[in-house]
């Protein structure tokens, strides 16, 4: 933190993300503030309260004349602001084509390969290419200096650094890709493959969770793009430009918020056991996500039926509490996720006996932090089962949280998180028999080897966290800085 205090003093930060770290809303007449549920805002905030800086994003109150009129640039956080907010408004057709349309039902699907089939539309395509131009415009008349550090948030703004560097030939721009880069032949179907390959390599600085997806990147913009590629420095040199690509493992804030691990961890077990009017000796299994459907969800269900058949022992004794955030609600696919996700958990209950604690409590809604670290500290497992996560920030989260060394993680291989996380039960969420034998495993592992495994963890996550992250990407930044100075001071 202090590295990151000194190393930025005087910078000029610009942070550039779709999701607004905080949303001001009216509820009831009134204007609240909430945080959203989301892995890049839990990672960043940390970062901008300690640098402070300018953070655009798109503000999602358009339609509330009253919200856009004060709220257009707002310090935050609320209690103790440390940095700003500049919204960005966008109209609906925006929101729909760049948003919903190219963003989350192109780029998701194509970098996931989730098994849903991406979608692209020239009209999304025309919303997402004049989005990413207006954000270019605000990172301008931001900038305080020719050369900013502006830092670009995700697969809404491939074609940012493009054009921010047409306008500010010198500015460092670190473009973080928060999701999976999938491989060239999987990339290739994208109808605007190129242009968004181009636009990418307009960073200074293009980071990805894990060496495989830098590696992928790479392949694919060495069979499309007419580039050198240079394999040793692992840089990418277009149009007389150089870009490093290379690997940042995003992480969360350690130690975490002291509100968040408050309440000892015996009140956190009777107060949600009592909340769900469980048995105090009732085990409990906790999943926290978005209601996306590349958190395998359905598999996880599945996985705790097959225990339950399995191992009919647990039948009563054992409930999984899942939050489930809702997300990008506007988009069939989710619509059809969700409805999925509600039967499914409907149908496992009915088919054990009703008089018994069910084997899933689904709960659909929006949790504040702090209620989401409850059911952590509260709960003998977590099942984090995604099909494809560039990282995966609950597992992390789920670490943190347990000060008492106890608690069992069960993680997806196809996590970034996985490749840190080696102490987890690591499993295969296509396999719902490995999942329901992890399961059974962690019901019943013995205390001592859940604190060996969790100290372990609980040592990489305090280590390698959020400040880590992006203190390692503005070093490099501040390197890059300094060797460019010299090189134009020396002619
Ligand atoms: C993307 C990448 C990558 C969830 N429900 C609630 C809630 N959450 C919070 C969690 C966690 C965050 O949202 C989710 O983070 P993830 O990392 O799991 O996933 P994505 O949102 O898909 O994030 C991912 C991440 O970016 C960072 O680079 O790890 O791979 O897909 O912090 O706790 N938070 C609250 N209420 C909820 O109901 N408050």
């Amino acid at each position: 933190r202090s590295i990151l205090h000194s190393e930025l003093r005087g910078e000029d930060i610009i942070v550039v993300s779709n999701r607004e770290p905080y949303i001001h809303q009216r509820i009831d007449g009134r204007i609240e503030v909430q945080r959203p549920a989301s892995g890049l805002v839990t990672a960043l905030e940390p970062i901008m309260r300690a640098c402070s800086g300018t953070w655009i994003a798109h503000g999602s109150g358009t339609a509330d004349r009253e919200v856009v009129d004060r709220f257009d640039r707002v310090a935050v956080p609320p209690e103790t602001p440390a940095y700003q907010i500049r919204r960005v408004w966008l109209s609906k057709e925006e929101e729909k084509g760049y948003y919903y349309g190219f963003s989350n039902e192109g780029l998701w699907p194509l970098c996931h390969i989730a098994h849903v089939r991406p979608t692209f539309r020239t009209s999304d395509w025309t919303q997402y290419v004049a989005v990413n131009r207006k954000f270019a415009k605000a990172v301008v008349s931001e900038s305080r200096t020719k050369n900013p550090i502006v830092l670009v948030q995700d697969y809404h703004f491939a074609l940012l650094p493009k054009m921010i560097r047409e306008v500010l030939p010198d500015a460092t721009i670190i473009t973080f890709w928060h999701i999976p880069w999938p491989n060239p032949e999987s990339f290739a179907i994208c109808p605007w493959r190129d242009e968004v390959l181009e636009g990418m390599l307009g960073s200074s600085i293009l980071g990805f969770h894990t060496q495989f997806h830098c590696n992928n990147f790479v392949d694919t913009v060495d069979r499309f793009i007419e580039a050198r590629v240079d394999r040793e420095s692992f840089t990418v040199s277009y149009g007389g430009k150089l870009t490093a690509v290379r690997r940042y493992p995003i992480s969360i804030e350690w130690p975490p918020a002291p509100e968040m691990v408050q309440k000892p961890v015996p009140d956190c077990r009777s107060n949600i056991r009592q909340l769900h009017k469980l048995p105090a000796e009732h085990k409990l299994g906790v999943g926290v996500d978005r209601l996306d459907y590349t958190k395998g969800i359905t598999e996880r269900f599945h996985a705790i039926e097959r225990l339950l058949e399995l191992n009919p022992e647990w039948v009563g004794r054992f409930t999984f509490v899942q939050i489930a955030a809702p997300t990008r609600s506007g988009i069939e696919e989710y619509q059809h996720h969700e409805s999925q996700v509600r039967d499914m958990a409907m149908r496992i209950n009915s088919r054990f006996d009703s008089n018994l604690p069910p084997p899933i409590v689904l709960k659909v809604e929006h949790h504040e932090p702090r209620e989401v670290y409850e059911y952590f500290r509260a709960a003998d497992l977590c099942f984090v089962s995604s099909l494809h996560d560039g990282m995966n920030l609950v597992a992390k989260e789920f670490v943190a949280a347990r000060d008492d060394d106890r608690g069992v993680l069960i993680l997806s291989q196809f996590t970034g998180a996985a490749r840190e996380l080696p102490e987890a039960l690591i499993v295969n969420p296509y396999d719902a028999d490995q999942c329901a034998a992890a399961l059974h495993l962690a019901l019943t592992m013995p205390a001592d080897e859940q604190r060996d495994r969790m100290r372990l963890m609980r040592g990489l996550v305090a280590e390698f966290n959020v400040f880590r992250w992006a203190g390692r990407m503005l070093l490099d930044a501040a390197a890059m800085r300094r060797r460019s100075r010299l090189l134009d001071k020396n002619g």
